[in-house]
Order: structure tokens, then sequence, then C-alpha cells
């Protein structure tokens, strides 16, 4: 049978036999989930030839253990990296529908909060494509990120529901289970510690192929699932107690019910390391079965099996890692210390001090009492190494899990050159200066596959016509469009890839966001999490400054600009919140502003995802990347804007100081107070008073907040924010605002002249290849794993 018609025959039966549909009652859910399960059948092989070959060589695995891998859509990546896109196309059509319509049927799977979540996900489809065994431990949360809607501007919550639908990727491992424990007491049998947990749920196993391109490799993404040990509590049940005989099922599916529970509160906090808890242990568990199945020798676990902590929340995978080594297999403590040490890595994604984690020892003792004993006997252990009064795992009542995960690591890493030195500098210092070794730099990067070629179809076709497809897996080749920036014909091609996308996000946004945009007009984008240090106010201040400035001089040749911003703010942080709530109130006067709405509108859809983004990013002029130097630790979103042609208006923060020095400083709009300025500024007591009465500019857009511009009238309802700007100002968004204003109008100018601009977004385009996540990972497996690609 011909492929063609072999897929549609497997669409048809997958529809009939797995789904029980006649094709006359499918709905397009009903297409897509048939069409789902026929790609992942092309899974399967790969999938299998993976696993034997990584088992038959012998070969050392890395496992990736992660709170979060926030993977979005699957099925176009699947599609995309099998080369069925054709197919598929073909087939849907045949059947009278469009696959464009669906793909964007599947709900995002939204198992992450932002960046580190994000990775993980680039990261597992780079481990497949680069052929690097490998396995991505994480927790499959029945709700993920939240949904978020806004009413009068304010951002309102809701729970998401991803598994509401037949979620067509997985296959449940029934026979793949671990109990594990909680509470309970530490006795000592022979010798041995031995703890009695108190509590004990069931962790199930739940396995998602990872297919890498060309689906010659596929790796394995395994999520657990908390389940009771008993199902319901019969007698009870019989006693009519229907609610009480439901309770251990509810209480341990708690544990794997949403992604990051609020955790202000210390039942929340609870949750949130049982959390951590279940699926390292899970984890572990797993990557010992299986490495006891193909050798003996524990001792040789660190040749076998590296293990990634996606920052500290699997730290706990020290102390676990030497209970299952000393307390359960009998080798002895220093030992199973050096040994977890050689096999564990970490991650660190952040400098912000309120973002480190620490645990109280008194909630430790009590969820894990052993392994309380355990981190006071690392520590211990490494005081005795390393005598340093400096350094120690529990400080004030608090386990530091930051300084846990770096004691018990081989390796340890920042994400951006900048972080990476910040890390020496700063936080683990002390650390540093007694293990100089440790700490290596992998900048992050993003896969290609989905962030040009699946998202940016356009460009990619471009490309495609001048330097064929070698680029989606070596991004590098890229660089050989740069010689073709001088070619006007070429110019043009590539002005009229990024106008058709923006003319398809205007359309978009009229039809679901009832709002008209020019797509000559700039389209300026700040999409990421609504955080202090991430600046969004700063954005919305340049807004509120540029508006007056139009109303000023209504006839002046303005350069028309859309501002559009995209972002969740945490439930619990009220802060940020405000911001959310100032940009929709200073939207709404904007957009409705008969004298300058023409210039400037300011455009904030609901509900960013990884999906908007993939829609947002490559119809985007202007990429705002505008932190306070020294607290984006890296940025990600910053490199799928340079790929897709965007130029960025940043600091020198996380990897923007990479990106800038790739592009070429001509090629990008720098503003802004470095990192050590940052530091400087903040001992002048007075810095935000002396910026605001520094410059008349930001002083009446201030004002205007103040006054009730966009609030009625009520001078009250900002307050918190203006407050904050004119007072403390921590994250120096008036210090900054003055240069970021020049930096803004140099944008304007360089806008006008279109075909420099183009030049300028081809030029970021051809050399940003090295933002590849494929060369991150290649990073890793060379500098931290130790690990080699192998090839079915
Ligand atoms: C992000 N961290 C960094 N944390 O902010 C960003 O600079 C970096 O590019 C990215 O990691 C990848 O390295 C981040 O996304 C979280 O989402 C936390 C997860 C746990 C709860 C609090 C937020």
């Amino acid at each position: 049978m011909p492929a063609a018609a072999a897929f549609r025959d497997s669409l048809l039966r997958h529809l009939t036999y797995s789904l029980g549909k006649a094709p006359e009652n499918a709905d397009i859910t009903d297409w897509r989930i048939a069409l789902s399960l026929a790609v992942r059948d092309r899974m399967v092989d790969p999938w299998f030839a993976s696993a034997r070959a990584t088992q038959e060589g012998g070969h050392k695995r890395v496992y990736y253990l992660s709170m979060e891998f926030l993977i979005g859509r699957l099925l176009e990546d699947a599609v995309v990296n099998l080369g069925l896109l054709d197919v598929a196309a073909d087939t849907m059509h045949e059947l009278g529908l469009s696959l464009s319509d669906v793909l964007a049927d599947e709900p995002d799977a939204a198992l992450g909060n932002g960046g580190l979540g994000r990775l993980a996900a680039c990261f597992l489809e780079s481990l497949s494509t680069i052929g690097c065994p490998a396995v991505g431990y994480g927790i499959r949360y029945e709700h993920g990120l939240f949904k978020q809607s806004f009413r009068d501007g304010r951002q309102i919550e809701s729970p998401e529901d991803w598994l509401q639908q037949d979620h067509a990727w997985e296959f449940e491992r029934s026979g793949v289970s671990f109990d594990v424990g909680f509470g309970g007491d530490v006795v000592e049998r022979g010798g041995h510690c031995v703890w009695r947990p108190d509590e004990t749920v069931i962790a199930a196993a739940y396995d998602t192929p990872v297919v890498g391109w060309r689906g010659n490799w596929a790796n394995t993404l395994r999520l657990w699932s908390a389940k009771p040990t008993t199902i319901f509590d019969l007698a009870r049940f019989n006693r009519g107690e229907y609610a009480a005989a439901a309770e251990p099922e509810t209480l341990a599916r708690t544990i794997t019910r949403v992604l990051y529970p609020d955790d202000s509160t210390d039942e929340g906090k609870r949750l949130r390391l049982k959390q951590e808890f279940f699926f390292t242990a899970a984890s572990l568990r797993d990557i010992l079965r299986r490495f006891g199945s193909e050798f003996d020798d524990l001792k040789q676990l660190p040749k076998k099996a590296a293990i990634q902590l996606n920052d500290t929340h699997p730290a706990i995978a020290g102390p676990e890692l030497v209970r299952l080594l000393h307390d359960e297999r009998g080798m002895s403590l220093d030992c199973a210390i050096k040994t977890a040490q050689a096999t564990l890595n970490y991650t660190n994604h952040t400098l912000l001090p309120e973002a480190l984690e620490r645990w109280s020892e008194g909630l430790m003792r009590e969820l894990l009492p052993r392994h309380m004993a355990l981190i006071e006997r690392i520590d211990d252990a490494h005081h005795q190494a390393y005598p340093s009064r400096t350094v120690s795992l529990v400080e004030n009542g608090d386990v530091k899990m930051g300084e846990l995960a770096f004691v018990m690591a081989n390796r340890v890493n920042g994400v951006s050159a900048l972080h990476t030195d910040l890390m020496k500098q700063t936080v683990f210092k002390d650390l540093h200066a007694l293990h100089p070794e440790r700490i290596v730099n992998e900048t992050n990067g993003v896969t290609p596959r989905r962030w040009v070629l699946s998202a940016n179809p356009r460009l990619s076709t471009l490309l495609a016509g001048r330097i064929g497809l070698g680029w989606v897996d070596d991004l590098q080749q890229l660089e050989r469009i740069e010689p073709m920036v001088d070619d006007k014909a070429f110019r043009d091609q590539y002005a009229a890839a990024k106008r058709a996308n923006k003319a398809g996000l205007s359309d978009w946004l009229r039809d679901t966001q009832d709002v008209s945009v020019d797509p000559d007009a700039m389209f300026d984008v700040q999409i990421k999490r609504i955080h202090e240090y991430k600046r969004q106010h700063l954005n919305i201040l340049e807004a509120i400054a540029l508006w007056q400035a139009i109303h000023d001089q209504p006839n002046a040749d303005w350069t028309p600009r859309v501002k559009i911003f995209g972002g969740k703010a945490a439930p619990g942080y009220v802060f940020a919140k405000e911001i959310i709530y100032l940009i929709n109130s200073v939207a709404k006067v904007l957009n409705s502003d008969p004298v300058t709405s023409k210039f400037l509108k300011v455009i904030y859809p609901p509900n960013y995802n990884v999906s908007l983004a993939e829609q947002l990013i490559p119809a985007t002029d202007l990429s705002e990347q505008i932190s306070t130097a020294g607290k984006e630790a890296s940025g990600t979103g910053n490199m799928k804007f340079a790929l897709n042609g965007a130029l960025t208006v940043g600091t020198l923060d996380g990897a923007n100081v990479e990106i800038r020095d790739l592009v070429g400083p001509e090629n990008f709009f720098l503003f802004g107070m470095t990192a050590q300025e940052v530091v400087e500024r903040r001992m002048i007591e007075d810095h935000a008073a002396q910026a605001i009465g520094a410059d008349t500019r930001l002083a009446r857009a201030l004002d205007a907040i103040r006054s009730g511009a966009f609030s009625g009238g009520d001078r009250d309802t900002f307050a918190s924010i203006v407050d904050n700007l004119s007072g403390p100002d921590y994250f120096l968004v008036c210090s900054d605002f003055t240069d970021y204003w020049r930096a803004q109008r140099d944008v304007d100018a360089a806008f006008r002249d279109r075909d420099a601009w183009m030049r300028m977004a081809m030029l970021n385009t051809a050399r940003s290849g090295w933002l590849s996540s494929d060369r991150t990972i290649r990073g890793y497996m060379a500098d931290i794993w130790k690990a080699d690609a192998v090839h079915t």
C-alpha cells in the first residue's frame, strides 16, 4: 500500500476501533485523537529501537528530573519530526478537514510555570534529536498552570483541565509503580537505620515517547501520578460514610492534583514538599531498578547514569539516593555519599533570594525524618572534608536546598554566562571557593524544530529555498544566509514573510480581541511571567509617556506601534496583579483615544501559553527584554525572538549579553545600567526621586497614573505602584527610564527605514544559530554528563 494510503487507513482504523466512532459522527476532537494515535504508532518502533540500542550497548543514560515540563501541544511536533507533515495534511484534506484546525484543537499541556519548564521540554526534544539516551522524570499533574482571564482588567484564575479529553500520547504503565512514604519514624535494625513511614502512596508511571528530528531516536518522558494504596474503605462505605470512605484516595491524589499549589500557607508548603519528594523518590527507585537489571556493582552508577536536577525542586534526591544506597543496599555511608555526588548534578535558574528554596527543619523532620538526619550527616561530612565556618546546610532552622544540591552535585551550572559569574560571586561564593571546579556554565537554548520550523513556516520555507533544511538540526548553518542580506530580492522575501505573519496576527487580534491593528505598524512584544524584576511596568510607563508626547504634538511624524503584552501573575503575587490591572487600564484609555490610537495601541490577550507564543513570536518586530540587570538568569524567549528576526530592546542581563555579542551591538538596542551599576545605584537612598526629578517625561507619566487618568479619576487605584516606583523602587524602573525612552526613540527611527530594519532582522536570524538547545545539550553531555550520542 502506498505510504499515504497506509496512513489514511491507520487513521480510520483508530477512529473506528480505538475511539469507537464512525466517520460520519466524528467531530474535530475525535479526528485529532485518531490522528494522534496514528502518529504515535509511528513513534513506537524508533522508541523500542532506541531503548534496545542503549541497553545492548551498555550506554550511559541521562535522567532529567524536573517538577515541570511545559510541553504545550505535541501533535505538530510529532508530525514534523516524523516527516509526516505532507501526508497528514493531504489526508485531513481528503477527509474534508484542515490539518491546522486539527492541530489547533489540541489543548496545551501546561505542566510548567514558565522558562524553567519550557527549557525542560526543549531539552527533551534536543536529547532525542541528538540521540542521547535519556529519560525525563516529572509529575503528571491533573491540572496544569491555571487559566487566566480578565474581568474588568483584573486577572481571574480558573483551573486548567487538559486531561478532560483523552490524552493520546501517553502509555499507562500499570506494571511500573513504587510505594512512596511520608512521616513516621526511624528505627535501628541489625546496625541499619530503617525508615517506617506512617503514610504511603503509590507512584504510578505514565510514559510519553519524545521523538527527535527525522524520527531516528525517541526518549521517554515518564510522569508519575499518585494513587492510594487502598482504593477505599469498604467498611465505612457500607456504613453509609461515603465521603469518609473515599478519603484515602482523595488524600493520595491530592499530591499530583495541581501544578505549584499556593505555598503561602503551612498546608500548601507541606503539599509542595510532598510533591517534590514523591516524584524524586519514585524516579530514583526507577533509576536504580533499571541499573540493577543491567549491572551489578552500584559503585559503577556514576558511569552509567547522570542525574540532572532541574533547580532545587528535586534536591531531596541527594539524601534519598544516599538512603537508598546506604540504608537499603548496605553501601557504607561514605561511599554512598560519594556515589550520589558523582551521579547528581544541579542547575540553578535564579539568584533572587526569595526564590531560593528553604524548607523548615521541623517540616522536614516531620515528613522525612530519615532524610533530615542524613542531611545532618552530609553537612558534617562536608564540614570535615572542607573546614569552613561559612557554609552549612541548615541555617536559622531552615534547610537551604541550593546548598544541599550544590554539596551533593558533581557539577553545578548556571544558564547564561553572566548568571554563572554572578552565582560564583554571590549566592554560591563560599561554596565556589571550596569547590572551584564545580560551577560550570551552560547557556540555555531553544529547539529550532518548534520555534522556527513549525512556528514560522514562511521563514522556514524561505530558508529552505536558499540553504536547504540542514539548519534544522545544525542551526549554525543559518550563517549561510548572512551573505544574502545584501541581496535586495531576498530581503524583500524576508520582509514579505514577516509582513504575512503580522497580517495573520492582526486577523487573529481582530477576531479574538476585538481590536484592529495595522500590520505595517511596529509590533512590540513583551511575553513572559509578570514579575517586578521583568519590569512590565517600565514598558507601560513608556507607553504612557509616549501617549502624552503624541498628544503634545499630534501632527508629528510618529512611528506607529502596537504594544502587545502576554503573561500570567502567580495567584498570590499582589503587586504583579496590580501591574496587569494597570496595563489593561492604560490599554482601555489609549486604544479609544481618537488622537493617539492610530500611532499607539496596547493589547493584552489573556491566557498566554506556549501556543500563543508560537503565534506571536514570528509576527514580532521588537522583543522587550528589559529586566533589571543581574536578575534574569538567562531568558529563552529572547532567543526565540532573535531567531525569528525580531530586534531586541534590552538590558545587559541574562543571555541578552550573549545574544548581543552574537548579532552585533549595531543590531541590538541596548539601554540601562549594568549589573554592577545596579548594585551601586541602590546605595543612593533617593535614587527614584532623583531619577524622577531629572526627567519630566517620567514625572508626568507617573502623575497621570497618580491623578487617576487610567482609573476614572480615582487617585488610590494604582497607589501601590506609584508609591513603590517613587519610593523604594527596588528594581530601578525610574533610574532606567530615561535611557529606555532614548533607546525606544532610536528604535522608532530605525523602524522608519524598513529596508535597513529588515537587514538587521535578517542578521539576527543569520547569527543566532548558537542559540539552539542542541548546542546546549551537547554542552551538558561533554561538560557535565560525560554521555555520548548513540546511533541506531
Ligand atoms: C527561569 N526560571 C528564569 N522559574 O527566570 C529564566 O531566566 C531562565 O531562562 C529559565 O528559568 C530557564 O533557565 C523559572 O522559570 C520558575 O518558573 C519557578 C518554578 C517553581 C516555582 C516558581 C517559579
